[in-house]
């Protein structure tokens, strides 16, 4: 059934096609690696000082670093169902994280979706119709296990550990219990970010014919902060740098690291590195246990701490080595990225925009403004809010207390000058423009609560 209806929702395959001077590649190998909770500045190549990442640094080397790329939502099942599905979240119901608490503050959050719909189309069913051999590796974290609703019902031939968990037991074999367990078989000892690897090799050695697609979210960074004990003791020895300092979460780091390394030369090994393009990025902003900084905020927030994300991709002989690109991204643009490479039209509606003009070497995309939209509470860190960004300025409207905030990202990346008094027409523009945009996708604006004393 879902194979007829996809089949309808897509047009036939189109021809090769020229983008910047370039002739766009046909059908390669796609590896999407996502690593849970990764801060804007966890990479060396990122910035940071501390922690050690020679594998990703040399992929960015070779490739392109987005300095602006954002995750769709503050934390992680937004994030993933708009990456997988190139819709905003709210389109695709899932607006925060699955198991979260229904809050009601001063205002009343609407109930929400707690997974991604089985008719959703993704884009491993639409590379996979194309004749892509489809993995996915490591956390799922979209639905129930029991309602199947993994990642065998999105598209994906194989499954190695999705489960609806958000978080490993235990990164260490056998990696937790009962439903808290990641259900891979590994030998006592067995650390899971390893594990994972060790699939992703196995899989690339299965499929080196191609075209495969790897989504390959590690669990890895996300809590607890288990790291194997080989790594600890350089951080151990090394002196905090720029509020990062957690050797463990350090060491974890490296281990993910270390598996796309270890990816990166078995794809030169069997000579695939020309044919593969490789992408590494994160589902939400750093968490307490790292620092953000310059950026202001963390996980959970929509300033840029909690959405702006690392984004490095590297396609030998289409992306220019040692490249950077300052135009927003977003996870929703992968899967018209993706399928474009792949040759084939999206489905309808389509949030997303393709990004491969950009890795070509184009400066804009078409779209003018991205948006986000969070009505949830996170206590502590965000209240019910919706974000507009266009061009440098960022536009924020917090619905509990209509504040809105103006930054000016250019001058103020750390988001320290509420710039609307200065720009009241600019500031009336873009809330004007987000407005529209709410009204256009129908985002619900949680209600007051009668029942609130505050
Ligand atoms: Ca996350």
């Amino acid at each position: 059934m879902r194979i007829l209806v996809l089949t309808a929702l897509l047009t036939s395959c189109v021809a090769p096609q020229m983008v910047e001077g370039k002739r766009v590649p046909v059908k390669p190998n796609i590896v999407l690696v996502v690593i849970d909770d990764l801060g804007w500045t966890d990479l060396g190549c990122q910035g940071s000082r501390y922690y050690e990442t020679p594998n990703i640094d040399r992929l960015a080397s070779e490739g392109l670093r987005f300095t602006d790329a954002y995750s769709c939502g503050p934390n992680c099942s937004p994030t993933r169902a708009a990456l997988l599905t190139g819709k905003y979240p709210t389109r695709t119901g899932v607006t925060t994280v699955l198991n979260k608490k229904v809050h009601k503050f001063a205002l009343k959050e609407h109930p929400r979706r707690k997974s991604l719909a089985t008719d959703e189309t993704t884009f491993a069913e639409v590379l996979s119709e194309a004749g892509y051999a489809t993995i996915s590796l490591g956390k799922w974290h979209l639905g129930k296990d029991k309602q199947g609703e993994d990642p065998l019902s999105q598209g994906f031939d194989e499954n190695v550990g999705g489960t609806h968990q958000g978080h490993p037991g235990s990164y260490h074999q056998p990696f937790g219990k009962g439903g808290a367990r990641v259900p891979i078989e590994a030998p006592e000892g067995s650390y899971l970010t390893d594990i994972i690897t060790d699939h992703a090799l196995d899989f690339v050695r299965r499929n080196q014919g191609g075209p495969f697609l790897m989504y390959l979210p590690y669990y890895a960074v996300h809590t607890p902060i288990q790291p194997r004990a080989d790594l600890m003791a350089k951080y151990e020895a090394k002196e905090p740098v720029g509020g990062h300092k957690n050797p463990g979460y350090a060491a974890m780091i490296e281990a993910v690291d270390e598996g796309v390394g270890r990816l990166l030369a078995l794809l030169d090994e069997l000579e695939l590195a020309d044919d593969t393009l490789v992408l590494v990025t994160s589902d939400n902003g750093g968490h307490s246990v790292t620092s953000n900084a310059p950026l202001r905020g963390r996980k959970g927030m929509l300033y840029e701490g909690g959405i702006r994300v690392p984004l490095i991709a590297r396609f030998p002989g289409f992306i220019e080595a040692g490249s950077t690109c300052p135009e927003p991204v977003l996870s929703m643009d992968f899967f018209p990225t993706l399928a474009h490479l792949a040759g084939c039209e999206t489905p309808e509606p389509m949030d997303g925009e393709s990004f491969v003009p950009l890795l070509a070497g184009a400066e804009h995309l078409e779209r003018d403004a991205v948006f986000w939209h969070f009505p949830h509470y996170l206590p502590g860190r965000q209240t019910p809010a919706s974000v507009i960004r266009m061009g440098d300025w960022k536009l924020i409207e917090t619905f509990e207390t209509n504040r809105i905030e103006l930054y000016d990202l250019a001058n103020d990346i750390s988001e320290t000058e509420n710039c609307v008094a200065l720009h009241p027409g600019l500031a009336s523009a873009l809330h004007g423009r987000l407005r529209a945009w709410r009204a256009d996708l129908g985002a619900k604006i949680p209600t007051l609560n009668p029942d609130w004393e505050g």
